[in-house]
């Protein structure tokens, strides 16, 4: 699990408008549009809703990153959800929270960041919803993905999340972690939910055969440059970005990466 630093989070807030116009040129939809997308729901239905939204600070473990519920509360009344941060932190905020009529709690310590619907009892991992999110945003970019290969570059939960979707988009999924244990448990699942996933051993050789690429893994220069096309798409919710910065520029309008946008929507999406 990757922690956040304060300097990947600080300009969320104020870089949100032009955040969602670079996402629209992208994909096409907005960043609520493609969290509804994401998690099927009906747009209309969505932006309804008026539930109470508390973000709750948390003290433990590594304790507070700097701005971190500040961005994720802007983010929330970016999609037009009233999001307020407690004054409490940890236990007195999830008091406060309830006392003060929240439906729908945001909080986040080192292990897990989560979302909960407290009407409902639905909760939403950040992890699983960010892999989701990203491939719906690689969907987007691709115009459909049914039947089309798409590599997977992490078999953690983000990659979880990502695999899930893939299959859902009807995608020809390939894994490859350096773990291969871990490819192996991911296409496990898959296959308990009856999709095949292909477990790429060579990352050289699989870089080769894909240009469709999900990079939901923590490592830095993955995939090096010489790998790009102007065939490549890459939807790469792994923090730090894994390709080199010599490649960047030449794939920037067909790459997604953000440190929370996409994950705090679609969690916000799912728990609605
Ligand atoms: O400020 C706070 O409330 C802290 N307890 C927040 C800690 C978040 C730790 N997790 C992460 O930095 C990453 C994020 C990308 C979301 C999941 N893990």
């Amino acid at each position: 699990m990757t922690r956040l630093k304060e300097d990947d989070i600080n300009e969320i807030a104020a870089t949100l408008a032009s955040y969602d116009s670079e996402l629209i040129r992208k994909t096409g939809c907005s960043l609520l549009e493609l969290a509804s997308h994401a998690v099927g729901r009906d747009l209309n239905e969505v932006q309804g809703m008026t539930p109470r939204v508390a973000v709750i600070p948390m003290t433990c473990g590594q304790g507070i990153i700097e701005g971190f519920v500040q961005a994720v509360a802007s983010i929330l009344n970016h999609l037009g959800f009233k999001a307020w941060i407690t004054e409490s932190s940890d236990a007195g905020g999830v008091a406060e929270a309830v006392q003060k009529g929240a439906e729908i709690l945001f909080m986040a310590d080192d292990d897990r960041f989560v979302a909960i619907n407290l009407r409902t009892g639905v909760v939403s991992d950040n992890g699983a919803a960010t892999g989701r999110g990203y491939v719906a945003g690689l969907e987007r970019m691709c115009d459909g993905l049914e039947g089309k290969d798409v590599l997977l570059l992490g078999a953690g939960p983000v990659g979880l999340g990502a695999a899930l979707a893939l299959a859902q988009f009807r995608a020809k999924i390939s894994v490859f972690d350096l773990d291969r244990a871990a490819s192996e448990r991911l296409a496990k699942k898959l296959e308990k939910n009856g999709y095949a996933v292909m477990i790429e051993t060579n990352l050289d050789f699989a870089l080769k055969q894909h240009h469709l690429l999900v990079d939901a893994c923590p490592a830095e220069n993955i995939i090096a440059s010489h790998y790009l096309t102007e065939r490549t798409i890459l939807a790469a919710p792994g923090i730090p970005l894994g390709i080199e910065s010599v490649g960047i520029e030449q794939i920037a309008p067909r790459l997604l990466h953000d440190p929370l946008q996409i994950g705090v929507a679609t969690m916000l999406l799912q728990v609605l």
